[in-house]
């Protein structure tokens, strides 16, 4: 079954392509401009991307909605992660502009979460969404050239790498994403095969 994965997000496309493997579903690439992410949470985000891969296309669509929440930002970047800095998607300053906010917060009080929003519509209206969270621990010097984004600056709980650090099975296993999708995988193949 063809379902497009409504991300222009070149890491998250790497991943996903692992982590939905098992549920035999044909990914297609999103080859329209998305329109821009004005929700006021990851959640609704997901679902608008997800909604905008249907209208399309008219196929099914899984969408990822995700950031970084810094307890010491008060939740922030959080859903303006990709674009913190400034411009959209320019990983390098927006890992750069979190640690300068920090300069000055003890090390004791860098906890901060990866939240990823996963989402599926489909053609005659369904949708569902599900929340995956990976806890973590900030660094002050970016680590490792695995994954994308904030990778190189979050140590997650019970780990001494950064998630830039692990290899992509070990950062699929526990990570945001993973457990989102791993959770949506089988509600969207379950919704596929049956009617409304
Ligand atoms: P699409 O909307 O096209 O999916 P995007 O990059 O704009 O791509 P988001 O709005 O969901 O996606 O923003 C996600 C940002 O959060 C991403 O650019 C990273 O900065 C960060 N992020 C999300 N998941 C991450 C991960 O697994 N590792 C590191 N950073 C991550």
């Amino acid at each position: 079954m063809k379902v497009v994965l409504a991300t222009k997000n070149l890491g998250k496309v790497a991943e996903l392509g692992r982590i939905l493997a098992p549920y035999g579903v044909d990914l297609v690439p999103a080859s329209y401009q998305p329109g821009p992410e004005t929700g006021a949470s990851f959640a609704e985000n997901a679902l608008a991307k997800a909604v905008e891969g249907v209208r399309e296309t008219g196929l099914p669509a899984l969408a990822d909605d995700s950031g970084l929440t810094v307890d010491a930002l008060n939740g922030m970047p959080g859903i303006l992660s990709a674009r913190w800095a400034g411009a959209h998607g320019d990983d390098r300053a927006n890992l750069e502009l979190v640690l300068g906010q920090l300069t000055d917060v003890p090390d004791a009080r860098l906890g901060a979460a990866f939240v990823c929003a996963a989402a599926y519509a489909l053609p005659d209206g369904r949708s569902q969404v599900v929340l995956g969270e990976l806890r973590g621990t900030l660094v002050r010097a970016p680590r490792g050239s695995n994954g994308f984004g904030y990778d190189p600056i979050f140590v997650p709980d019970g780990y001494a790498l950064t998630s830039a650090e692990l290899s992509p099975e070990d950062k699929d296993a526990i990570s945001h994403r993973g457990q989102a999708f791993r959770a949506l995988g089988p509600l969207l193949a379950a919704a596929l095969t049956t009617e409304p």
